[in-house]
């Protein structure tokens, strides 16, 4: 039985990523922090399913930038395979907190690869790189081979991060691999993210629990997918027989305003009625044209993203209205 752990395991990706994993037999490991709570959480099913939480799926507290805690953590899951995709992934948020943000997305990462690097057994390394590497790229689409130009303290970490996968590949061996990963949405996305802000207002509005929609700037565009086929990239990344940089894209690209266009018309609403520009959500800079070339993970790895974009957002809206209205949904 493969045994995998991951970093960031209660987040919308980690989640998606735990049950592949679980499905394809594996027994899988996560690192959460003590002040997550679990019973709210992604992982809540699996984590009160009696035939999976400690037979299969077994989480571990440790803090990534507590050395002590996670090399103990190393030692007991023993993994085959690590998914690094724990770090402050909030753009905005970034400007505001850029010495945590760099030190939870760029030195955890370093941190992560020393680590690894003593153990007797060296497992596979996926880092979750991000398309704010590129910020203002020279070239449209951008590949694995795009120049790094972030325009963020994150995007600025990221970079660090993914020179120092690429440095422990090239120098030491490790079996490191970048994804880099375009937007990746779904119905687990963290409601401060445009797509899930705005699919969620748009219910909201729609049942009369919510008057208006207040966004910084709609003319904002990215390419966006759905993380759902975004983790497959990831898995099958580390299957292949050389440690590679991917691209994982839909090649497309879309505005805000197209997502509040598509969000709205699933509720049969004019957005122009509800939604508001508010400075406060405005950026002090914009990466532009982010769009990818998913190219060479199809090629290697036969990856492709299986659901559009209007069928994501149309899904994700449907998904709110049910919360909204106390039902269930298992998404
Ligand atoms: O949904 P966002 O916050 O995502 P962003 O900044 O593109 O970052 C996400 O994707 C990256 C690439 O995969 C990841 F690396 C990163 O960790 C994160 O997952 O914003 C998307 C766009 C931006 O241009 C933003 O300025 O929407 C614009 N926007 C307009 N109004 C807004 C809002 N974004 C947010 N969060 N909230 C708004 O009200």
């Amino acid at each position: 039985m493969p045994r995998a752990l991951i970093t960031g395991i209660t987040g919308q990706d980690g989640s998606y990523l735990t049950e592949l994993l679980l499905e394809q037999g594996y027994q899988v490991h996560g690192v959460v922090r003590r002040t997550s709570s679990l019973d709210r959480s992604r992982l809540h099913d699996l984590y009160h399913d009696p035939n999976v939480y400690g037979k299969s799926l077994f989480l571990h507290y440790a803090e990534l930038d507590d050395a002590t805690t996670f090399r103990r953590v190393l030692g007991t899951a023993s993994p085959d395979e690590i998914y690094h995709l724990a770090g402050q992934s909030h753009v905005g948020l970034s400007f505001e907190i850029p010495e945590s943000t760099c030190k939870m997305t760029g030195m955890a990462t370093l941190r992560l690869l020393e680590m690894i690097q003593d153990q007797e057994k060296v497992p596979r390394f996926f880092h979750a790189a991000s398309s704010e590497i590129f910020g203002k790229p020279a070239e449209l689409p951008q590949n694995e081979k795009t120049p790094f130009k972030p325009v963020n303290p994150y995007g600025a970490s990221k970079a660090f991060a993914t020179n120092m996968v690429s440095i422990y590949r090239n120098t030491f061996g490790v079996f490191g691999v970048n994804g880099i990963m375009f937007n990746h949405e779904s119905p687990r996305r963290g409601e401060n993210f445009v797509t899930r802000k705005i699919c969620r207002a748009a219910a909201a509005i729609k049942l009369g629990k919510q008057n208006e929609l207040l966004l910084g700037d709609t003319s904002a565009k990215r390419d966006w997918g759905h993380a759902r086929d975004y983790v497959r990239g990831m898995w099958l990344s580390l299957q292949h027989t050389t440690a590679e940089d991917y691209v994982f894209a839909t090649g497309h690209l879309h505005s805000v305003q197209d997502v509040v266009d598509t969000a709205f018309k699933t509720v049969n609403l004019n957005p122009g009625d509800y939604v508001r520009q508010d400075q406060r959500f405005m950026r002090p800079t914009e990466p532009q044209r982010l769009v990818g070339d998913p190219t060479k993970a199809k090629r290697l790895l036969n990856w492709e993203p299986s659901t559009s974009f209007h069928d994501m957002i149309e899904e994700m809206t449907q998904i709110e209205m049910k919360r909204l209205d106390g039902e269930y949904v298992k998404d």
